[in-house]
């Protein structure tokens, strides 16, 4: 990055902070992941300058040869991989994506049904802060007592809601989704079924979770989880959604551009295609295998240690841990766990009576971690090590009162960083980083 250190040092010297910081520490929120030089490449090259309205061959511009050729090779790539007729490749992200999907089949005030927030959904699968529940009539389903999608209740309010959209997919839910059972359930109401994929689209790609290609009309995935793409995403139409409706494809285009956005970003669409040929090579099934490997045992581990799973372990990337019975607020863990180098996300757990900014529960995954080339035995390791850092906020006794709450919030946060504890941990938690280094 000579040129940047030149023209720039304050912004250059920010991003050797961050990837000292990211080299230094465990990064375990499970929505994040590390792309590789290659993608990274095609994402600062000379497309970022271009703007393409319009489509491959059907553009707004001129100068389009090559904006159309990398265009056309992501879409190809990504049909392949995922086995679906119809694919958009222009979403800048998996929120605007959602949008462009409700956008071209649904008037204000139709109803759709999504995982609630609360339990593991995604803001815009519904949730009443976001447009989406703002604008379209929410039926929100949430998850039995065990953890689990309650599908018979899916089921139940889809035959009383009749909605036009039934939404399967999550960002916190850690166990497989039985995309077929949803299928039928749709079917039975006349509904599109809308599987967003964006958490586990690398875990399909590697055969370590089912596919949704049979059962939903449309796919929505981001390209930056899982997938290990730039940030970004695709909206993918199925044979059986192309037979429900012939022009949905053409609707979804429309609704990405012009209904919501301008020119597509043709770097991202490049990186995306790199990413895409990444994905198919047989390399990337033994990464997708292992992530769960991972995740499963350091499901195994922590529950040993009395950690409290939702729904008893994982089948995918993801664990959601309740920290109540540890007398630990999700905020203070999440915390404290930084201070050790383990980067974790607070999370509200079925249920929780707690607010979303002090939650009961911390969300952590195994796919960046996977991706610098971490194994079981440093699974293992890492329970021990969270399992220390729980040991020693737990207790705490985290205020219900709101004054005190900030008070105790206040107080932790300057004291926390001193624990000398959990700074032996960071130490021993960059030991093990050197030894896996990012590529
Ligand atoms: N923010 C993402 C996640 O962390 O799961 C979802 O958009």
């Amino acid at each position: 990055m000579s040129n940047l250190k030149k023209t720039d040092p304050q912004v250059y010297n920010l991003i050797k902070e961050e990837e000292k910081r990211v080299s230094d520490t465990l990064e375990m929120i499970p929505s994040n992941n590390f792309q590789s030089k290659a993608v990274l490449e095609a994402l600062g090259s000379i497309y970022n300058y271009k703007y393409s309205e319009g489509y491959p061959k059907k553009r707004y511009y001129q100068g389009q040869k090559f904006a159309d050729d990398v265009e056309i090779l992501a879409q190809e790539r990504a049909k392949k991989l995922f086995g679906v007729p119809y694919v958009n490749v222009q979403p800048y992200s998996g929120s605007p994506a959602n949008s462009a999907i409700y956008f071209a089949l649904l008037e204000p005030k139709d109803k759709i049904m999504g995982l609630s927030l609360a339990f593991g959904g995604h803001l815009t699968h519904g949730s009443p802060v976001s447009f989406s529940g703002k604008y379209f009539t929410i039926i929100p389903y949430k998850l039995d007592v065990r953890g689990i999608i309650d599908y018979d209740e899916v089921e139940r309010l889809a035959i009383v809601e009749k909605p036009k959209i039934i939404i399967c997919g999550a960002t916190a839910y850690p166990r497989i989704i039985d995309f077929k059972r949803f299928g039928e359930i749709a079917d039975k109401v006349g509904a599109y079924l809308l599987a967003d994929i964006s958490h586990i689209a690398g875990l399909i790609v590697a055969e370590v979770h089912p596919s949704p290609v049979s059962y939903a009309d449309i796919i929505m995935t981001t390209t930056h989880k899982t997938l290990r793409g730039p940030r970004g995403a695709m909206i993918m139409v199925t044979e059986k959604g192309l037979k429900k409706d012939p022009e949905l494809g053409i609707k979804i285009d429309k609704a990405v551009f012009p209904g919501l956005q301008g020119g597509p970003h043709d770097n991202q669409t490049a990186a995306i295609a790199v990413a895409l040929k990444e994905a198919s090579i047989a390399s990337f099934k033994t990464y997708g295998q292992q992530i769960v490997k991972n995740a499963k045992v350091l499901a195994e581990e922590l529950t040993k240690y009395g950690l409290n799973l939702i729904s008893g372990g994982t089948d995918n990337h993801l664990l959601l841990i309740d920290l109540t019975n540890k007398k630990v607020n999700g905020a203070v863990a999440a915390l404290a766990l930084e201070i050790a180098g383990i980067i974790v996300n607070k999370n509200a757990v079925p249920e929780d009576l707690l607010p979303p900014f002090y939650p009961s529960g911390i969300r952590l995954g195994t796919p960046a971690i996977t991706t610098r080339g971490m194994k079981e035995r440093e699974m293992i390791k890492i329970a021990q090590w969270m399992n220390e850092v729980i040991n020693e906020i737990s207790n705490e006794n985290f205020p219900k009162d709101r004054e005190q709450r900030k008070e105790f919030w206040k107080k932790f946060k300057q004291e926390i960083v001193a624990n000398k504890k959990l700074l032996k941990i960071s130490e021993e938690v960059k030991k093990l980083c050197l030894k896996f280094p990012l590529s």
